[in-house]
C-alpha cells in the first residue's frame, strides 16, 4: 500500500472508488498518459464486491455479460464457472484485472476523500483525505457506486442489542457461523433474499421480519447460458455490440406482445419461459406493455404469486410472502435460490411487519407489540442510500459556495447523469439521470468511462481545462428523465429507486429508464454537436454550445421511430382514396379505447344532405342531462370520420362527463370550402336544437376539434356570433389550422419528420381551399372578427408546423379580450396528444383539455372517470 507521502500533489485526475468503474477509469486515463490517483476506503479493490461478502451474494446479470468487453484478451483468460458468480469470485476477477493492468500502484486504499473545494483561480479541485492528505487534481471524478452508501438503521433502539449484530453491505471477512445460533434477518430485498436461505441451513432458529414482501424468481443457477455462450463463440464483437445498443445492456429477444390483447395460452407460455429462464431482463419484458400498463404487469404479478402460493407451503405466509402493494418491476425484483422454499423448514419464520411491526429493538432481541424475540445474531439487509447518498458523502463545494448536498437538496440534478451544473471538472460514474441500476452495469461503467474519457481527452486536444453544463442543457435533462419515468410505473412505487426508503429523502426517480441505447445515443449525440449543453474553457479560448439534447416525449419520439421503421410512402403521395384505406388501417391497429357509458350512431340534417354524428355518453354516475361537447375530427378537411377520432371522443366524454357528439362533415376534394364549415355551423346549431333529446342540458354547449376539426370548429364560433346564436359556452381547439400562411418558424423547424409535414399540409390545403379563398375567415380564423368569442382553450404542440399560428391566435384572441387558456403540449406532435392508449404522455394535456371544457360549464361536472 501507497505510503500517504508518496501521494503527489498535482494530479490530472483523482478517482474516489476502486470497483469496476474506478479499476477501468484508471486504466484508460493511464493509457492517455493523464496523471490518476484512486482512493478507495476499503483494503482492497472490489467496490460493492469487496463490502457486500454476505452469504449468497451474487451478481444477478449472467456472467456472460457482468463482466469487462474493453479487452478481448482479457476476456480470453478469464472463464467465469456459473451463471451467477458468487461475490468471492466476483473479487477474484477484480483483483485479477487490477494486477493484470498493474492498476495497484495507483490506487491508494483505506483512504476515503473527505472534502473537495473548487479553486476558481487554479482551475483546479483541492481535496482533502482522511488521512490528512491535500491534493489538487484537474478532473476529480466519483466512481463511488450507486449501492455503496449503506443506510443507517432507523428502527429504535438498534444501538442496544447485545448480540452479534451483522449488515449485508459490510460484512466482516473472516467467516461468520450462526451453527446453532437464534438469527434475526430484518429486510427482504436483494440481500436478504440471498442471505435468508444460507443463514437458515446454518442458524437453529430464523426469523425474517418483512415489512415489504418483494417479488422473487428462481436465478436457475449452473453452467453460464448455452444460447449467449454459442453467440459469444460465434461472434463475440457482435454480442458486446448488440449489449451496448440493447435496452438493459445485455441482449434479449424484446417483444411487442401486450399482455392485455395476448390470449390466455400465449401469456402463460411467455410467463413460463421467463421464469423457467432466470433472467430478470426475461421476466421484465414478458409482455411490451408490463411497464407502463397496470393490467398487464398484474397479469406477471398474479403468475409470480401463484408460484410463490404453490411454492410455500403454510398459506398464511405464502400469503404474507405475495407481494400486493407495487407493480412487478417498480421495485428491484430478485434472483434467488431457495428462497421461498426456505419459509417451509420448521426453523424458519417469517413476521410480517405490516400486522406486527417492530416497536423497538431490546438488549436481547426485538418486540413487536404482541411478541418478545430472543435471538443471538440480528442480520440487517436493509439496503443503501442509493445513487446519491456516496456523492453526497464527501462534501464537495465550490470554492466556499454551494455544496453538492444542498445543490441536490430536493433531489439530484444532472446533465446526462455524468456532471451537475456549479461543479466543473466533476464528473459522476453511473450518477443519477443515467442508466445504472436498471441496466447490466458492467456495459453502463464501460459507457460512462469510455465517454469522460474521451471527453479529457478532446479538452487536452483543444486546449480546453474546464468543462461544465449549462443550466439550460441540465434542466432540459433532468425534465428528460422525469418524463421517461412518468410514462411508466415505477414513480407509483416506495422504492428505493424514488429514494422511498431512506427517511426524508426527496421523492423523485433516480436513474434514467429510457434504455441504455437510446442513452447512449443521447451522449453520442452530445459530442458530435460539439459538446452540446457544455460550456468549456481553458488555453484554448472558450467555446458554450447551449441547447437540449432531448425535448421530445420519450413515446412520441418512440412512435415516430416505428413509423420511420415502417417505410411508409408520405400520405401526399397517395391518391386520396388510398390515403383514406391507410388511415382506416391504422386505426384497426389501435389498443382499446376508453369505456364510456353508452354510444350510438345517428344521422342529423346538414346543408347537403345528412350529417352522420355519433354519440358519446357519459357513465353514470353523474346522472344526465350532462352539458354536450360537439366534436369535429382531424384529418386535413380530406382524411378522417367518425372512427378515426373515437379514441379521442371516448376520453373527452369519459374525462369531463358530459356528451361528446362527434360529426362527420364533408371532405375534400369531393366537397371544398366552404363545405366543411358550413356544415360544422349547421351541426352546432342542431345539436344545439335537439340537446334535451340528446340527454344535454339546454345551453351548455361547447365544441371542439382537433386540427383541421379544429379549424371549422373556430370558423363555426365567428359563425354563430355573426348570427346571434347558437350560444357557445367555450371552444376547445386542438393543435387547431387557424391560418394559411405556411411560413412561420413552426413550418421551417418541424415542416418534416413529424407525421404532419409542410408538403402534407400543402397537400391539405390544395384539396380544400382554392388560392383566392385562403384569406377568408372561413377557412383562416386569424384574419376575422375576433371579438366577442367564447372562451378558448387552444393547444399547441411543440414539434407541430402549425404551433405558432395556433399561438398567433391564441395572442390575437387575448388582445380581443376573449378569455383564453393556452396548453402547451410540452414534446409533443401535431398528432400525438390525441393518440389516446398509445402516447401516454398526452394523457396530462388530455386531462388538461377536459379540464378547461368543464370549466366552460356554469356548474362544474366532475370527471366520472380518469381514461388513460
Ligand atoms: O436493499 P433493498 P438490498 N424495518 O433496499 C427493508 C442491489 N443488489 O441491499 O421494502 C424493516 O432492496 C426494506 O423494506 P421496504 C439490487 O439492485 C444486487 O437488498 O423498504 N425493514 C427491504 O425489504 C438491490 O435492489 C444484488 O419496506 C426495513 C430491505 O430492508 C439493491 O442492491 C444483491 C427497514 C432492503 O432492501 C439493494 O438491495 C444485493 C426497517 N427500518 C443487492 N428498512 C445482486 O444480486 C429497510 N427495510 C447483484
Amino acid at each position: 500500500m501507497n505510503q500517504p507521502g508518496a501521494v503527489p500533489q498535482q494530479l490530472d485526475a483523482v478517482v474516489v472508488g476502486a470497483g469496476f468503474s474506478g479499476l477501468y477509469l484508471l486504466h484508460r486515463l493511464r493509457q492517455l498518459g493523464f496523471s490518476v490517483k484512486v482512493f478507495d476506503s476499503a483494503s482492497d479493490v472490489g467496490g460493492t464486491w469487496y463490502w457486500n461478502r454476505y452469504p449468497g451474494a451474487r451478481c444477478d446479470i449472467p456472467t456472460t455479460d457482468y463482466t469487462y468487453s474493453f479487452d478481448p484478451e482479457l476476456e480470453k483468460e478469464w472463464t467465469w464457472s456459473e451463471k451467477y458468480a458468487t461475490q468471492p469470485e466476483i473479487l477474484d476477477y477484480l483483483r485479477f484485472v487490477a494486477d493484470r493492468y498493474g492498476l495497484r500502484s495507483d490506487i491508494e486504499f483505506s483512504t476515503s476523500v473527505t472534502s473537495a473545494r473548487w479553486d476558481e483561480g487554479e482551475r483546479r479541485w483541492r481535496l482533502t483525505t482522511d488521512r490528512n492528505q491535500q491534493l489538487r487534481c484537474r478532473y476529480y471524478i466519483m466512481a463511488s457506486g450507486c449501492l455503496s452508501m449503506p443506510k443507517s438503521p432507523d428502527i429504535e433502539g438498534a444501538d442496544r442489542f447485545a448480540g452479534q449484530v451483522y449488515f449485508t453491505s459490510r460484512w466482516p471477512q473472516e467467516r461468520v457461523d450462526f451453527t446453532g445460533r437464534r438469527v434475526a434477518a430484518i429486510g427482504t430485498g436483494s440481500s436478504g433474499i440471498q442471505s435468508i436461505p444460507l443463514i437458515a441451513e446454518q442458524a437453529s432458529q430464523l426469523t425474517v421480519f418483512q415489512r415489504t414482501p418483494n417479488f422473487s424468481i428462481p436465478a436457475d443457477n449452473g453452467p453460464a447460458p448455452a444460447d449467449r455462450l454459442k453467440r459469444l463463440g460465434e461472434d463475440r464483437d457482435g454480442y458486446r455490440l448488440s449489449a451496448r445498443w440493447s435496452r438493459g445492456g445485455i441482449p434479449v429477444e424484446t417483444t411487442d406482445i401486450l399482455g392485455v390483447t395476448a390470449s390466455e395460452a400465449v401469456r402463460r407460455q411467455r410467463f413460463e419461459a421467463a421464469w423457467g429462464q432466470g433472467e430478470l431482463f426475461g421476466i421484465l419484458g414478458v409482455f411490451a406493455d408490463q411497464v407502463v400498463n397496470p393490467a398487464s404487469n398484474e397479469i406477471v404479478a398474479e403468475m409470480i404469486r401463484e408460484k410463490i402460493r404453490s411454492i410455500v407451503k403454510d398459506p398464511e405466509t405464502a400469503e404474507a410472502l405475495c407481494p400486493q402493494d407495487h407493480y412487478f418491476g417498480t421495485k428491484r425484483p430478485c434472483l434467488d435460490t431457495g428462497y421461498f422454499e426456505t419459509y417451509n423448514l420448521p426453523h424458519v419464520r417469517l413476521v410480517d411487519l405490516r400486522k406486527q411491526p417492530i416497536t423497538s429493538i431490546t438488549e436481547q432481541g426485538i418486540e413487536t407489540p404482541d411478541e418478545s424475540f430472543e435471538f443471538d445474531a440480528i442480520v440487517y439487509a436493509t439496503g443503501f442510500d442509493a445513487m446519491t447518498g456516496a456523492l453526497v458523502a464527501v462534501d464537495v463545494a465550490m470554492g466556499g459556495g454551494l455544496s453538492l448536498k444542498d445543490k441536490w437538496a430536493g433531489g439530484p440534478s444532472t446533465y446526462l447523469g455524468l456532471m451537475t451544473v456549479g461543479f466543473p471538472n466533476f464528473f459522476m460514474i453511473t450518477g443519477p439521470g443515467s442508466p445504472s441500476v436498471l441496466s447490466n452495469m458492467a456495459v453502463s461503467i464501460e459507457q460512462h468511462v469510455d465517454w469522460v474519457v474521451g471527453c479529457l481527452k478532446d479538452m487536452r486536444d483543444e486546449g480546453f481545462e474546464t468543462i461544465e453544463p449549462t443550466p439550460l442543457a441540465e434542466s432540459g435533462w433532468d425534465q428528460h428523465v422525469r418524463d421517461c419515468a412518468a410514462i411508466t410505473l415505477y414513480p407509483t412505487a416506495n422504492s428505493w429507486y424514488m429514494g422511498a426508503n431512506v427517511p426524508g429523502k426527496p421523492r423523485v426517480f433516480l436513474p434514467y429508464i429510457g434504455g441504455v441505447d437510446a442513452y447512449r445515443r443521447a451522449c453520442d449525440e452530445v459530442v458530435a454537436q460539439g459538446y452540446l449543453g457544455f460550456q468549456m474553457a481553458g488555453p484554448g479560448g472558450e467555446q458554450c454550445r447551449d441547447g437540449v439534447i432531448r425535448r421530445m416525449q420519450p413515446d412520441v419520439a418512440m412512435v415516430l421511430e416505428m413509423m420511420a421503421e415502417l417505410g411508409l410512402p408520405p400520405l401526399e403521395t397517395l391518391p386520396v382514396a388510398d390515403a383514406r384505406a391507410f388511415m382506416t388501417a391504422i386505426a384497426a391497429t389501435r389498443p382499446p379505447s376508453p369505456e364510456v357509458g353508452e354510444v350510438t350512431d345517428g344521422v342529423m340534417p346538414g346543408p347537403d344532405g345528412d350529417l352522420p354524428y355519433r354519440l358519446y355518453r357519459p357513465a353514470a354516475p353523474p346522472e344526465g342531462p350532462h352539458p354536450v361537447v360537439v366534436y369535429f375530427h382531424g384529418g386535413g378537411w380530406v382524411l378522417g370520420d367518425l372512427d378515426s377520432d373515437d379514441p379521442l371522443c371516448r376520453d373527452l366524454c369519459a374525462r369531463t362527463a358530459a356528451v361528446v357528439v362527434s360529426v362527420n362533415y364533408r371532405h375534400a376534394p369531393e366537397a371544398r370550402f366552404p363545405a366543411a364549415a358550413e356544415d360544422a355551423f349547421a351541426a352546432l346549431r342542431w345539436v344545439d336544437a335537439n340537446a334535451s333529446e340528446l340527454g344535454g342540458i339546454p345551453g351548455q354547449l361547447a365544441v371542439a376539434g382537433w386540427s383541421a376539426g379544429g379549424n371549422i370548429a373556430a370558423v363555426a364560433c365567428q359563425k354563430a356570433r355573426d348570427a346571434g346564436g347558437p350560444d357557445i359556452s367555450g371552444q376547445l381547439l386542438i393543435t387547431p389550422v387557424v391560418d394559411s400562411q405556411m411560413t412561420r418558424p413552426s413550418f421551417s423547424e418541424n415542416g418534416d419528420g413529424y407525421i404532419l409535414t409542410g408538403a402534407l399540409m400543402r397537400w391539405f390545403w390544395d384539396h380544400y381551399a382554392d388560392p383566392a379563398d385562403r384569406g377568408d375567415p372561413g377557412v383562416a380564423p386569424l384574419r376575422g372578427n375576433l371579438d366577442g368569442l367564447p372562451p378558448v382553450c387552444i393547444v399547441t404542440a411543440d414539434f407541430d408546423p402549425l404551433r405558432d399560428e395556433g399561438v398567433a391566435y391564441a395572442r390575437a384572441l387575448e388582445a380581443a379580450a376573449v378569455p383564453v387558456r393556452h396548453v402547451r403540449a410540452r414534446g409533443h406532435t401535431h398528432t400525438s396528444v390525441t393518440m389516446v392508449g398509445v402516447v401516454i404522455s398526452g394523457a396530462p394535456v388530455r386531462a388538461e383539455m377536459a379540464e378547461a371544457l368543464r370549466g366552460f360549464f356554469p356548474a362544474p361536472v366532475r370527471a366520472s372517470r380518469t381514461a388513460g
